[in-house]
Order: structure tokens, then C-alpha cells, then sequence
């Protein structure tokens, strides 16, 4: 299916961390194997001049959801360290992009990008109707910012060939997917989009 990118578009990179590729914290399997097709989903959002917003997570060092503080992950992304960086080869626009930071007080958790940030707010300032998802973890942070454009009214194409999961249960990333579909996301690869 054909999907022309328009000028009330966004791209939305979830959670592209090093803590979250192969050899950090918290590895997604074969995480870092989708940059380079993220790389050109953004420089097709960027010769657009349409936004593209970057979540990260961004968690204290005592967050909620690390073991021994209640939660069931080991600690991740804590902020400033090493492994809260982009992975390196990410290419972040220098203009119109947006680092969108989540899960920064310890006692609350988000796998969306939206709860607890102004996503949603720069998207609306913006005129954007449609957001466009890749990213990590399919299953978690993806499934629930998709899920949360699509409560919030946007209209959501998740990237299929841009995405990853964790799996903690195998076939985790395939009910994410088959739900986001369910709940109204559309699902689109590189060879989808006509600039
Ligand atoms: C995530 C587990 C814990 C994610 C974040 O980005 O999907 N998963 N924190
Ligand atoms: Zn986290």
C-alpha cells in the first residue's frame, strides 16, 4: 500500500538507546540491526522539513521500575550515563527535531512517549494529524506510544521494518503489532512511503 508523506506528518524514533542494543542493560535483540532504515525513514522527514521527535527513556537511578525498587527491569537509561545515549550512528537532525525525555521521576514509570511530556502539545502546535513509529521496544515503549497517538486522535503508521522487541514471552512483538492494528494503526515499510 502507497502512503504519501504530507506536511502534516511526524516521525516519532522511540527509545534508541545504547542501553537498549546489543551489549547494554536492558539488549532488544538485534535492536541496533533497524538504524539504518530509521536513518532513512528521518532524512525522508527531514527533506520534508517535517518534525521528528525522538523519545528516550530517562529514568533517576532509583527508578520504580528497576529491580530492588519495585520493578521488574535491571536499571536502564539513567540519566546522563553512557548508556542513555543515542546509539551513535543515529542521525539526529541538527533542526525541527525533538528530544523527548520520559519515565524522569522515580516513582513513575511510561512506556509512552506522550504520558508526562509535551508530545502531544508540539504535535497539535504543529498541525500534525499523523505519526509515523519505529523503534524499540515493540512490545513496550512502541505498543504503548502507538497506542497513545491513537487514543490522543492521531492517525499512527507503525514501521514494520523499523521496529523491535523484547519478547520477555515469545510472540510478545507480534500481539503487539496485532493489536496496534486492532486498535486502528496502520502498518507500512520503506518501500510504502512516496515522498
Ligand atoms: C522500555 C522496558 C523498560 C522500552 C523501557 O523502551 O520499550 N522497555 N523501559
Ligand atoms: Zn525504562
Amino acid at each position: 500500500m502507497k502512503i504519501k508523506v504530507t506536511e502534516k506528518d511526524a516521525l516519532i524514533v522511540v527509545d534508541m538507546q545504547k542501553d537498549f542494543m546489543p551489549g547494554g542493560s536492558l539488549p532488544v535483540p538485534e535492536g541496533d540491526s533497524i538504524v539504518s532504515v530509521l536513518n532513512e525513514y528521518i532524512s525522508i522527514f527531514e527533506g520534508k522539513n517535517l518534525p521528528v521527535f525522538f523519545t528516550r527513556d530517562w529514568h533517576p537511578p532509583n527508578h520504580i521500575s528497576f529491580k530492588g525498587h519495585g520493578g521488574i527491569w535491571p536499571p536502564h537509561c539513567v540519566q546522563e550515563t553512557e548508556g542513555a545515549k543515542f546509539h551513535s550512528e543515529l542521525k539526529i537532525p541538527v533542526d525541527n527535531k525533538f528530544i523527548i525525555s520520559k519515565g524522569t521521576s522515580p516513582d513513575f514509570d511510561a512506556y509512552s512517549g506522550f504520558q508526562g511530556t509535551v508530545l502531544e502539545n508540539l504535535l497539535r502546535e504543529r498541525g500534525i494529524k499523523r505519526v509515523f513509529v519505529g523503534g524499540v521496544a515493540t512490545d513496550y515503549c512502541v505498543k504503548n506510544t502507538v497506542i497513545g497517538a491513537l487514543n490522543l486522535g492521531f492517525a499512527v503508521v507503525v514501521l514494520s521494518d523499523a521496529v523491535k522487541g523484547v519478547d520477555v514471552k515469545p510472540g510478545d512483538s507480534e500481539r503487539a503489532l496485532e493489536s496496534m492494528l486492532l486498535m486502528g494503526a496502520v502498518i507500512a515499510e520503506l518501500k510504502d512511503l512516496t515522498i
